[in-house]
């Protein structure tokens, strides 16, 4: 096979043996053999047959994820930094090491910040979906490429399109499992998993950027996307030969065209996000969330809104939150209120959202004390307390968190006693529940049995 030069990125030409810089001839031989000698099916370049593949394809793919991964990437990183991790119990991922350098004191304001970053952390996840499966598609046969390595260098490259493929895969699987509550199918829990999963992912990801982002701006100049969408199947060819060997050596006869291909990908996005994007409006376009964990059904009843876990399934005793379930503040000192001593003090009423990790969200209208003024009945001063709020659920992951002090001093976060006008159902944690601005909606503790106000830090 005769050897072909090099082009500028160090690719050898369409398909036949590259030079190698000071290879000697053994190595070099050794090489030619095994190119001549593929093993079947897919490693044989002609197995690759759409005549859809090339640089231009993968590289529109390609320029949807550039903008939409890191948007996914970094909503995700401060949705661990909204969980608090340094305060007691809070921390999801106790072995994160290094990798919580960028933590910083959660804030409370604006009340909708989680609400918006997590919703569209969870929805533009879904809605890429069918944009990464038609990314992985265009490249496949380079998953086959033989031999697998020519170099060390290359062999580096590719071990970083593990982290890269890999590493999405992973990151889309257990994210669609975590929202559908699937996670106690895996044997590791979600957060480690899925903060560790991101990191692998976006160190392949810069990578790759970095690598590939002169040729996708080239591959994209080389044809017009208006040009294929206006390019029927009669008209659709395949694209010119790649150095990369996207482009199939023995194209068959097109049965889509480019753009039915990008219509069918985009299409499908739509649709994700259309049946999905619902769930973190109020409204009746709520209604429109088929997609939405936890049903999307709304009563007209003050209570009527999602429920993330309901009392029954967290175990919780109808006769712990009877007339005889108190409240008790430790602090300074330790005191123990009645339902109707919390009702005697000063009520306030704020309308704030409860936002779920799971990407669902609702604004409602909570009625309550003050976390604040609970914290001075306890003797302490608010400002410089944190407070770890325990329910009289037994043992579930949300059954404790930890507030800091910034979001006990808030003065709209509240011991919520009602919402809408009406008493707390017991699915929405009557007799009392934590509402506090901008908190992810597991440190919105239900049923609560117990506040522990104590020293920031200490
Ligand atoms: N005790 C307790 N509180 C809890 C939970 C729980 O499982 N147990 N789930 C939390 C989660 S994950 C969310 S999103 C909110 C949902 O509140 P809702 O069910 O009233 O809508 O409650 C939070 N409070
Ligand atoms: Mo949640």
């Amino acid at each position: 096979m005769p050897d072909q030069p090099r082009d500028e990125h160090g690719h050898g030409g369409g398909g036949s043996a590259p030079r190698h810089e000071g290879g000697e001839p053994l190595s070099r031989r050794v090489d030619s053999w095994l190119r001549a000698h593929p093993p079947p099916g897919p490693f044989r370049p002609d197995f690759w047959r759409s005549p859809l593949r090339g640089p231009w394809l993968t590289s529109v793919f390609g320029l949807v994820l550039l903008f939409g991964i890191p948007i996914i990437a970094i909503t995700g990183l401060v949705s661990y930094a909204a969980y608090n991790p340094w305060l007691p119990r809070n921390d999801t991922t106790p072995e994160r090491g290094l990798l919580g350098f960028y933590l910083f004191d959660w804030p409370t304001w604006p009340a909708w910040l989680y609400r918006v970053t997590q919703g569209a952390h969870v929805i533009l996840g879904l809605t890429l979906i069918p944009v990464l499966l038609a990314k992985l598609w265009s490249v496949i046969p380079k998953l086959f490429i033989w031999p697998p390595a020519r170099s060390v260098a290359e062999a580096v490259e590719r071990a970083s399109l593990l982290l890269l493929v890999g590493g999405a895969v992973f990151e889309f699987a257990t994210g669609v499992l975590n929202i559908q509550i699937f996670y106690t199918v895996f044997p590791f829990s979600f957060y480690p998993a899925h903060l560790y999963g991101a990191w692998a992912f976006i160190a392949g990801f810069v990578v790759h950027v970095a690598v590939k982002l002169p040729r996708m701006v080239r591959a994209l100049r080389s044809r017009s996307l208006r040009g294929e969408l206006r390019t029927d199947l009669d008209g659709t060819r395949p694209e010119p030969p790649d150095p990369d060997g996207l482009v199939a050596t023995r194209p068959a006869e097109p049965s889509l065209s480019r753009r039915g291909l990008l219509g069918f990908v985009g299409g499908g996005s739509l649709l994700i996000f259309g049946l999905s994007v619902g769930q973190t409006l109020d409204g009746p376009l709520r209604r429109t969330a088929l997609l939405a964990p936890h049903g999307r059904m709304y009563g007209l009843g003050p209570n009527d809104f999602q429920v993330n876990k309901s009392a029954g399934a967290m175990g919780v005793d109808p006769a712990s939150t009877g007339p005889g379930w108190r409240l008790e503040l430790a602090g300074g000192r330790l005191i123990r209120l009645s339902r109707a001593d919390l009702l005697a003090l000063p009520q306030y009423t704020y309308a704030l959202p409860i936002a779920c990790v799971e990407g669902w969200s609702t604004q409602q209208t909570w009625t309550g004390p003050r976390l604040a003024d609970l914290a001075r009945l306890a003797g302490t001063v608010p400002g410089r307390v944190e407070v770890y709020v325990e329910s009289l659920e037994h043992g579930g992951a949300f059954s404790q968190a930890s507030l800091s002090a910034r979001q006990v001093a808030d003065h709209r976060s509240l011991l919520a006693l009602r919402v809408n006008g009406a008493d707390l159902s017991l699915d929405h944690g009557y007799p009392a529940r934590i509402i506090v601005p901008n908190a992810p909606g597991v440190h919105c503790t239900k049923w609560v049995r117990r506040l522990s106000f104590r020293l920031q830090g200490g």
